[in-house]
């Protein structure tokens, strides 16, 4: 975990150095090895680089810096916004405030200069987190003053990350042949304020984006009068981190190694999950029969024997709940629908209207469930959030229904399925991405696939004989409805908990 942290930070301080832009126009002097810093990074020449830059010295000094203080509140503040976790920040403390960074200097070293001649991060990295992302997306914005004293010069630096400015100063010295970069100031408070300015940038960057695309209706041919339209609600590309920490309490081992995701490209989600009367719209236009009615039963509530079980006749049109009111309105989200019905709406819809609606990746499921959150729910740690932004099992529910499960510690006002959208929506705009139904996902399931899904776009795993399901329901515990948790089953697996919602790739 050193390692990694240490390995991101250097990285990071570099690009206050390496990072391009700003115009030069002196020769032999401190702006002209500057200049030739860039060109080294920009022609990956690492040698040239090391010509230019102490390296090892950086390292070190960086070291002895960071020992100093980083606080609690900020560590709070990045809230996984812009890719920079807590943990991390803490991680920094522990590892310079330590003896680790004796053994790791060459190893970090040598992790830079590959950087630099790759542009890419070298696999040195045991736990996701890196900053290595960010250090890309510094520039040097201006040079406002230098100043030489003898064989040392004073350069300050306006830094640029996501729009955001945030000063730096470097030291050099005159090597006789040329300048070299020495030392970093202030490398603990310089670090800070920058992550600090990419988190705000990012934040800036989607509020932006989103007031530019509202949201957009779909017009379904045949809905019921007065049903909520079909809507979608923008998101924007992104990174965050994927999974849950090794700390989260009640975490399964397939939500692990937490890992960094990029969302290359913005979508539209449903802003809530599908409906009877949208699923309605489906079924009249195109005669389709779900995998239920072809087999004539599903699993759902027996109310000879007063239990769970496979029951005969259940399907979307009468999902059979303990009570017989609940579910069916046309605004609830609908039930007893198997992976391939939902595909199948998904092709229907693709073929009405032109564009190209499927369901969400798993990635892009759970990066537009935490809407830039990194806490256990997207509203935060505490379970008692849950029923201001959530309808889940709540405790004093326990026992009903026949489900002795521990629920949540609030009321929500909801035994079953609540219609959607009647709490209040994450950061992004959607509604019920935690709860109501649980959510059918694209992908392929397996449980390992965390420790080797690509960073760009994940689309899961080639092949499997299950499928993922995300976000938990209203009959089901804590546990199940963290942003992280992962579930599974085969395509043709219908429950009253079940349900989906659509993605449209622009
Ligand atoms: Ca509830
Ligand atoms: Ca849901």
């Amino acid at each position: 975990m050193r390692k990694v942290v240490v390995f991101s930070a250097v990285l990071l301080l570099l690009a206050l150095i390496v990072a391009g832009g700003g115009s030069w126009y002196y020769l032999s002097s401190p702006q002209y090895s500057l200049l030739k810093v860039k060109s080294a990074v920009d022609q990956c020449d690492a040698a040239a680089f090391e010509k230019y830059v102490d390296l090892e010295g950086i390292i070190r000094r960086a070291g002895n810096q960071l020992s100093g203080q980083w606080s609690a509140s900020f560590a709070k503040e990045m809230g996984g916004l812009g890719g920079i976790e807590p943990e991390m920040v803490n991680g920094l403390v522990a590892a310079f405030g330590s003896a680790m960074i004796e053994p790791t200097v060459k190893q970090i070293r040598e992790a830079v200069l590959s950087f630099i001649e790759t542009g890419r991060s070298v696999p040195i990295q045991t736990l996701p987190g890196d900053a290595v992302d960010i250090a890309g997306e510094i520039t040097i914005a201006a040079m406002p003053r230098i100043e030489r004293k003898g064989k040392m010069a004073t350069i300050d630096l306006e830094l640029s990350t996501r729009g955001e400015i945030v000063r730096a100063r470097l030291f050099m010295r005159n090597l006789g042949t040329h300048w070299q970069i020495a030392e970093i100031d202030q490398v603990p408070q310089t670090a800070q304020a920058l992550l600090t300015a990419y988190a705000v940038g990012e934040r800036k960057r989607i509020a932006e984006e989103k007031k530019n695309h509202p949201d957009a209706t779909v017009d379904l041919p045949g809905q019921a009068q007065g049903a909520k339209p079909l809507t979608l609600t923008y998101v924007p590309s992104g990174k965050f981190m994927m999974g849950s920490p090794d700390s989260e309490e009640n975490r399964g081992e397939n939500e692990g190694p937490r890992h960094r995701v990029h969302i290359t490209q913005p979508f539209w989600m449903g802003k809530y999950e599908i409906t009877n009367a949208q699923f309605e719209a489906f079924v009249k236009d195109s005669n389709y029969q779900t995998t239920a009615e072809k087999a004539g039963e599903s699993f759902g509530w027996d109310p000879q024997k007063q239990s769970w079980g496979v029951v005969k006749g259940l399907s979307w049109k009468s999902p059979g709940f303990p009570d017989p009111a609940e579910g069916k309105g046309l605004d609830q989200p609908v039930v007893l629908v198997t992976w391939d019905d939902a595909k199948a709406y998904c092709d229907w819809l693709s073929q009405k209207t032109g564009e190209k609606f499927s369901l969400p990746t798993e990635a892009q499921w759970e990066y537009a469930c935490r809407a830039g959150s990194s806490t256990m729910y997207p509203w935060g740690d505490e379970p008692n959030g849950a029923c201001r932004y959530a309808n889940v099992w709540n405790q004093e529910n326990k026992g009903k229904w026949g489900f002795n499960g521990d629920g949540f510690p609030c009321s929500d006002d909801y035994l079953g399925p609540a219609p959607v959208g009647r709490f209040q929506p994450n950061a992004f705009g959607l509604h019920d991405m935690i709860g109501n139904v649980w959510e059918w996902c694209a992908d392929y399931y397996d449980a390992t696939y965390y420790t080797q899904s690509p960073k760009e776009d994940p689309t899961g795993p080639p092949a499997s004989n299950l499928r993922v399901l995300r976000g938990g329901a209203w009959r089901l515990i804590p546990l199940a409805c963290r942003s992280a948790h992962r579930f599974d089953y085969p395509p043709d697996f219908r429950d009253l908990n079940g349900g989906f919602r659509i993605v449209r790739t622009p």
